[in-house]
Formats: structure tokens, C-alpha cells, sequence
């Protein structure tokens, strides 16, 4: 049994705040060693609240299966022993019901025990599809002064490249995160600050490449994933492929970023959009394709050259092959952007309508298949690899 539960301040930080968190009072009493997410800083305590308050959160219904508010009706009123992850600037709290002194009947969600995770001695079996670290909504505020450096010394088990692979468990998929880049130092920070931690939690076998898209002439969105794909496979077996824009960060750490049955459009939710979609077809922001679904519909096209349409033609090809695309719901899939201009070099592409018309007979032979760049620059950082390519021009 698994609870997730916010603290009061950052719960009530959501714009869609529910009374009932005042009533929960959470205690810290003593330091000790994390008992389920290793790689951060917990702390034990305890939560103490009355069978009243929790009738009362029952009635929230902001949070669909893993959390502590749908499941509390099981509770009975007494005390737990918990886990609180303080996790920079974000404080959430994992409650880890002690399953001994409780009689709960777990229903198709149950998640592993404590006692299983903590048997180092026992051999690696493939990691779980809860993770049991995922803690759902986070706080997501672009204010905080973040450095590379604090991001650094905040995730210290990445490997040169921004790679990393969980230790206590085989990772499901290997997936490569790839970013589309040119000058947004100051969105990628935030980007890594949020991600790395939460990728982990999600127990991915994973890598970080930025592709910055070297010069100053208009930017390609698409080819850049595609050189992305490209250069990823070069270095690593990666089966899952997610493409996101820098300037996106996911809200809850329940929306996994990996690879579904179909392909998998990501920020679903985004504040920019009033936490909906714009339209049915949207497949902008964050999506992932498994090595199979990239490949049967070639990749991406080449020839959006500026802003728009190249996220309507990858929605094309996927339709075109028959294929649909997965989402979660809205409420996991809240993402934040971070407010910017728009950049130089990257004015609407008025070509865009006439491409996205020709989709189907243009995909065949514009793609991964076609793909021509030139490398100018691999950079190794603990954070990321990056790589400064030049793409040509228009
Ligand atoms: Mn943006």
C-alpha cells in the first residue's frame, strides 16, 4: 500500500487548492536513511490525523489511483510511520503505510513493500510499472535561483552525459530524452533541475541530449529531434525516444516518460493552454516514440524550417500509418511552461499549411531516411551530452 500526500503549503500553492490539506499535520522527528528512494534525503516521521479530517478529504476527487485522497476511506484513524522526501523547494511527502500493523485490502494498484525494496541481496528483477518513489504533483515554480552547479551536486549518481540507470531494479526501457536547442541556457537549468530527480524516481535507464542547433539561421525543430535520434542511437541501445521543448516541465511525476503502445503525446495539460488541450490533434510540447513507431513512420520531417506545423506533420504520419496517439489524463499530464519571447529566427513558417496538406505523399522519402547534418561539437557534461550540429538552411 501506497499513499501520496502533499505537504500543506505546497498543496495549497495549486491553483485548484482543496480545504481539506489544512488538516493534515505532518511532524519531522528524526533523520534516518531513506528506506525507498535511496538517492534522496528523507526523513522519518509521522503523521498523525483524526478519522474526521480524513472523511472529509475523501470527498476530494482531485486524485485518481495512487493517492493518499481516493484511498484514505481505507484508513483507520491512528498513526503511520512515513517517509518525507524533501526534495529542493519541493516538499512532498511519500507515506509508506506499515503493512504489518494494518489489515487494508490493496486493490489492482498494490505496489511493492517496503521490506522488498530495502533486500539489496536479492537479484534484479525488472523495476515495477508504479515506481514506488513517484510522490504525483509537484511544484513547479520558475522564481528559485537554480545553478548547474546545484543541479550537479543535487543528483549525484548521473553518469558523464546525463546518463543513469536505477541500481536496485532492471529499468523497463532505455530512453533517450532529446531536446531541441539554440540559446535557452536559462530554460534548460530549470529543465534539468526539475527533470533529472523525477526522471530517476521513475526508475528509466536514461540519457540526456541537447541538440543545439549551431549558427544563427532559422531554426528546425524537427530535424533537430531527428539528428537527436540519430546521434542518441550511436552511443547507446535506446528503445524509446522522448522529444521535448525545453521550456516544458511536467507537474506530476506520475506521467511517466517513457514509451506506450502507441505513440505518447506527453504535455497534454499546459498551463499556456488553460490545462487543456488546444486541439484534438495537438502533438506539440513533449511526446515519445518507441525505436519502432519512429521508424515506421521515418522520423520526422526535415523541411520545417521556423515556428509551427512540424508537430501537426509527425501527427500526420502517425494517423497515416494507422497508428493513434496515447495521453495520460489531464490531471497527471498538468505541465508548466516557462514564459518567453519568441526567438530570433524562428518566426512562423508560412509554408506550413501547404506541408502539412502533403504529409502523406512527401513522409516517404522526407525522414530519418533522408536525414543530412554535420556535427560540429559533442560536449560530455554530468547533466547532458550536447550536441552543437549544423542542420544547413532553408
Ligand atoms: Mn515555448
Amino acid at each position: 500500500m501506497y499513499f501520496t500526500v502533499l505537504s500543506k503549503d505546497s498543496w495549497l500553492s495549486h491553483d485548484d487548492a482543496t480545504s481539506s490539506s489544512r488538516n493534515l499535520q505532518v511532524t519531522v522527528n528524526s533523520k534516518s536513511a531513506c528506506r525507498v528512494c535511496r538517492d534522496q534525503r528523507l526523513l522519518q516521521a509521522e503523521l498523525n490525523y483524526s478519522s474526521a479530517q480524513i472523511n472529509r478529504s475523501e470527498s476530494s476527487t482531485r486524485y485518481h489511483k495512487d493517492s493518499f485522497w481516493s484511498q484514505s476511506g481505507n484508513l483507520s484513524p491512528s498513526r503511520f510511520d512515513i517517509d518525507v522526501a524533501d526534495r529542493s523547494g519541493t516538499e512532498i511527502y511519500d507515506i509508506h503505510r506499515k503493512l504489518a500493523e494494518q489489515k487494508v485490502t490493496t486493490e489492482e494498484n498494490s505496489l511493492p513493500s517496503v521490506s522488498n525494496v530495502t533486500e539489496t541481496e536479492k537479484k534484479l528483477e525488472t523495476c515495477p510499472d508504479n515506481p514506488p518513489a513517484l510522490v504525483g504533483p509537484l511544484r513547479v515554480e520558475f522564481s528559485d535561483p537554480v545553478t548547474l552547479d546545484l543541479v550537479r551536486s543535487e543528483n549525484p549518481t548521473l553518469q558523464p552525459g546525463g546518463r543513469f540507470k536505477p541500481t536496485d531494479c532492471i529499468a523497463q526501457q532505455k530512453v533517450a530524452l532529446i531536446i531541441p536547442f539554440r540559446n535557452r541556457d536559462e530554460h534548460l537549468k530549470y529543465w534539468l533541475y526539475y527533470l533529472h530527480p523525477i526522471l530517476q524516481r521513475q526508475q528509466l535507464d536514461y540519457g540526456v541530449y541537447i541538440i543545439n542547433q549551431d549558427g544563427e539561421e532559422t531554426f528546425n525543430r524537427a530535424k533537430l529531434l531527428n539528428v537527436g535520434y540519430a546521434e542518441a542511437l550511436k552511443e547507446y541501445d535506446y528503445n524509446c525516444f522522448v522529444f521535448s521543448d525545453v521550456d516544458l516541465i511536467p507537474m506530476d511525476d506520475r506521467n511517466i516518460y517513457k514509451c506506450y503502445n502507441q505513440p505518447r503525446h506527453l504535455s497534454v495539460s499546459m498551463d499556456k493552454f488553460g490545462f487543456r488541450l488546444p486541439y484534438t490533434q495537438y502533438f506539440g510540447g513533449v511526446s515519445s516514440l518507441s525505436k519502432e513507431q519512429y521508424l515506421k513512420i521515418n522520423g520526422f520531417p526535415n523541411n520545417y524550417w521556423g515556428w509551427g506545423g512540424e508537430d501537426d506533420d509527425i501527427f500526420n504520419r502517425v494517423s497515416s500509418k494507422g497508428m493513434s496517439i496515447s495521453r495520460p489524463d489531464g490531471m497527471i499530464g498538468r505541465c508548466r511552461m516557462i514564459r518567453h519571447e519568441r526567438d530570433k529566427q524562428n518566426d512562423p513558417n508560412p509554408q506550413r499549411f501547404d506541408r502539412i496538406a502533403h504529409t502523406r505523399e512527401t513522409m516517404a522519402s522526407d525522414g530519418i531516411n533522408s536525414l543530412t547534418y554535420k556535427v560540429v561539437k559533442t560536449e560530455k557534461d554530468q547533466l547532458f551530452t550536447k550536441i552543437t550540429v549544423d542542420v544547413g538552411k532553408p
